[in-house]
């Protein structure tokens, strides 16, 4: 088993993001450590999926594009015209190459944490409803049942905020990416909805 050096990593993105989104990140720890205890998941994986999953947010949109062609990770045609999603798929490679994480499911959590996946791991549902529902997140307008219903019935509460998501982009559908659609229509077969 691994060991992680949590307070070099803190470090390490206090210097790497903005203070808001430091802020964000520390949330998203300590939220993803609580979700781990209540559904017997590695707390250390959370917390280290928790701290760099927006490792990568921070870095220029031009930069990432020319970061993701310089190592050949893969840019889709919705990541073309929104680069910002690409720092999902940029920090998970960030992580390991920077960081130094080599754990395949801490990996995935931070890969995913943006659209989601279809059938997810806990770890990879802890992190994206841990970036969602963290204390300092104020935006969307059932927050608190959703915060709650995370602790009772995280695919549930998955659900909401993949739906509501798919809500909130539908003004713009050219800009939905289509594995956001595909976890939302995964979990809407397997919750029976
Ligand atoms: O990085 P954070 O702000 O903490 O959170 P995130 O990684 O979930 O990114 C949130 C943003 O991503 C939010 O503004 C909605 C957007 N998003 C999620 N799915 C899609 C999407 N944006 C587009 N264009 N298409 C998607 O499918
Ligand atoms: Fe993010
Ligand atoms: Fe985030």
């Amino acid at each position: 088993m691994a060991e992680y050096d949590l307070k070099l990593l803190q470090k390490q993105m206090k210097e790497e993001l903005s203070d808001d989104r430091y802020e964000h990140t520390l949330g998203v720890m300590y939220t993803a450590e609580s979700l781990a205890m209540r559904y017997g998941v590695d707390m250390t994986k959370a917390a280290v999926a928790g701290l760099l999953h927006d490792c990568a947010k921070c870095i220029p949109n031009v930069q990432k594009i020319k970061i993701c062609k310089k190592h050949d990770i893969e840019i889709s045609e919705m990541e073309e015209k929104n680069p910002s999603l690409l720092h999902a798929k940029l920090g998970a490679y960030m992580a390991e190459e920077v960081y130094g994480i080599n754990d395949p499911e801490i990996l995935s959590a931070i890969r995913w944490h943006t659209t989601g996946k279809p059938d997810m791991s806990m770890l990879d549902i802890i992190i994206y409803m841990a970036d969602y529902i963290e204390p300092n997140r104020d935006k969307a307008p059932d927050l608190k049942e959703i915060r709650k219903l995370s602790f009772e019935n995280i695919e549930e509460a998955l659900y909401r905020v993949l739906e509501g998501t798919l809500n909130y982009l539908s003004d713009r559908p050219e800009t939905i990416d289509p594995m956001t659609k595909v976890s939302y229509d995964f979990y809407k077969w397997k919750l029976k909805k």
